[in-house]
C-alpha cells in the first residue's frame, strides 16, 4: 500500500499540498521528510506524538526521516496556534532541553539501518551563525508583508500583539525547510495542523529560490495532521495530573499506561489508527470486540501496550501490566521497589524512623486509623492488609522483614485505601 494511502486510511491526513504530485515523488524516490520540534519544554508530550511516529511510518515506507530540534528557533518562539507572546527562555535552557529532546526523538527512528537511516538535525546549525545583511537581504526580500500579515498566525495576534521577534518565526522556519532542501534531499515537511502556515511559508521561498528558469515547479511538498479530539469534548493528552508527557520522570510508565486504558470506548479505535503500527486488518478485528463488548477492553489494553512499548520498551510496559494487574487483584506483595514508586506514587505515604515498630502504633502515626482503639478495631475486623495479605494479629512488628526491597511497606485498609510507608 502506498504510505499515503495508508495515512489517508488511518485518518492521519489533514492538508496536503499537490496531492497527486507526492505521491508520485513518494513512489518514484526516496525522500527526506521533516518534522520541527521546538525546545520550549524538557519533554515532548502526547501531543507530539503524530508527527514523530509519522516520520517512523515514512522511514518503514524507504524514505529518510529527518527530526529538527529547533535550537535556534526554540529562542524566537512560533507564534502559530497562540493568544499571546511567549516568554523568551534563557539560552542555557533552551540548550539544554534541546538535548533533552534530542535524546527523545532519537529513540523512535532507526539511525543503523543501512538504507535509509535517520538524520537528527539542530537549526542552530545553519541560523546561529547567520549575518543579518546577508539574511534580509537574500532570504527577508522573499516576504511580502501582505503575505506575511495574511498568515493565522499573525493576523489572530494583531489585536492582541506580536513582537517583531514572534512576527519573523515564519522566515526562520521557511529558511530551515530550503536548507534541508538544498543539503539533505528534504522534499516533505509534516506537522500538526497549527503548522501549515510555516510549512506553505516555506514552500513559497523554495518555489522562489529554486525554481528552474522553465517555470517548473521544484518538488516541494507540505502535509499536516488532524488535531487530535476526544468523544467528550475534553481536551486531548491531559490527565487529572496535568500533561502525559514522554518523559519517564515526569509520567511514570505505570501513569502513561493507565492513561491509554482509561481511553473512552468511543476514541479507542481512532487512536489506535494514530497511535500503533498494528495495520487495519488489526484494527478492524480490535473494532469488533468493542462493539460487541467494550467491557472486555480488549482494544483499550492493545492500544495501551502497543503505545507504552513503543514510547517505554518492553520492560517498562511489563512493569506497567504488572503494576496494574497487582493494584486490581490486591496481591502486591511480587511488586518490585520501582514498580512500588510507580503505583503508589499518588497514595499517602508516611516516612518511619525506627527500623521496628509495632503496628497499631504505626497506623495512628501514619493516619491510617483515627485512634488505637480504631486500629485494633480495624486490625480485629481483618481491614488492616500488609504488602497485600490481611494482618489480624494485635502484636505484629512492622520490621525489616515486611518490606519491599528494604525501603516500601504497603498497607490497605479496607477494599481500597492504600498507604505507602518508607523507611
Ligand atoms: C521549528 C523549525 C522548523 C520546523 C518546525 C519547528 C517547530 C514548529 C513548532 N512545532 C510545535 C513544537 O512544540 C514543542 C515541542 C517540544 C516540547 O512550533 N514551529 O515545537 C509542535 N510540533 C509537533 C507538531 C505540532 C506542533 O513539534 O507539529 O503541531 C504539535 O502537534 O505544535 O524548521
Amino acid at each position: 500500500m502506498h504510505i499515503l494511502d495508508e495515512l489517508e486510511s488511518r485518518g492521519l491526513i489533514n492538508q496536503v499540498t499537490d496531492e497527486q504530485g507526492l505521491k508520485k515523488e513518494l513512489s518514484e524516490n526516496s525522500i527526506g521528510i521533516y518534522s520541527g520540534f521546538d525546545p520550549t519544554a524538557d519533554s515532548l508530550h502526547i501531543g507530539h506524538l503524530l508527527p514523530v511516529l509519522a516520520l517512523r511510518r515514512f522511514q518503514l515506507a524507504g524514505h529518510t526521516p529527518i527530526a529538527l530540534v529547533g535550537g535556534a528557533t526554540g529562542l524566537i518562539g512560533d507564534p502559530s496556534g497562540r493568544a499571546n507572546e511567549r516568554t523568551l527562555n534563557s539560552e542555557d535552557i533552551v540548550q539544554e532541553w534541546t538535548n533533552k529532546l534530542q535524546g527523545q526523538l532519537a529513540r523512535f527512528l532507526d539511525f543503523e539501518t543501512s538504507e535509509n537511516p535517520a538524520k537528527a538535525v539542530n537549526n542552530f546549525d545553519w541560523i546561529g551563525g547567520l549575518n543579518i545583511i546577508p539574511f534580509l537581504r537574500d532570504i527577508g526580500k522573499n516576504f511580502g508583508l501582505n503575505y506575511m500579515l495574511a498568515k493565522d498566525s499573525v493576523s489572530s495576534r494583531l489585536d492582541a500583539g506580536i513582537s517583531f521577534t514572534e512576527f519573523t518565526y515564519m522566515i526562520l522556519q521557511s529558511y530551515d525547510f530550503l536548507e534541508l532542501y538544498r543539503n539533505e534531499n528534504c522534499r516533505l515537511q509534516i506537522g500538526g495542523s497549527d503548522q501549515w502556515g510555516n510549512i506553505t511559508a516555506g514552500l513559497e521561498l523554495i518555489r522562489k529560490e529554486e525554481g528552474s528558469e522553465e517555470g517548473e515547479r521544484p518538488k516541494a511538498f507540505g502535509a499536516t495532521f488532524p488535531l487530535v479530539t476526544k468523544s467528550d469534548g475534553s481536551k486531548f493528552g491531559k490527565s487529572e495530573g496535568g500533561a502525559i508527557w514522554l518523559d519517564a520522570e515526569k509520567t511514570s510508565p505505570y501513569e502513561f499506561y493507565q492513561f491509554w486504558i482509561n481511553t473512552d470506548d468511543r476514541d479507542v479505535v481512532k487512536f489506535l489508527y494514530y497511535f500503533t503500527f498494528l495495520s487495519v486488518k488489526e484494527i478492524k478485528e480490535l473494532e469488533a470486540m468493542n462493539d460487541e463488548a467494550p467491557e472486555k477492553r480488549e482494544a483499550h489494553r492493545k492500544l495501551a501496550e502497543e503505545v507504552t512499548r513503543l514510547v517505554h520498551g518492553e520492560e517498562k510496559l511489563q512493569q506497567a501490566i504488572n503494576i496494574s494487574q497487582a493494584l486490581f487483584s490486591g496481591d502486591i506483595k511480587e511488586l518490585t521497589a520501582d514498580e512500588i514508586r510507580q503505583g503508589f506514587k499518588d497514595v499517602p505515604s508516611y516516612h518511619v524512623e525506627e527500623d521496628d515498630k509495632g503496628l497499631i502504633d504505626l497506623l495512628v502515626e501514619a493516619g491510617i486509623s483515627s485512634s488505637k482503639r480504631q486500629a485494633r478495631e480495624d486490625i480485629k475486623n481483618g481491614a488492616i492488609y500488609i504488602n497485600g495479605e490481611r494482618s489480624q494479629e494485635m502484636d505484629k512488628v512492622v520490621s525489616s522483614n515486611d518490606r519491599i526491597e528494604g525501603q516500601y511497606v504497603i498497607i490497605r485498609r479496607g477494599k481500597k485505601k492504600y498507604y505507602l510507608l518508607t523507611f
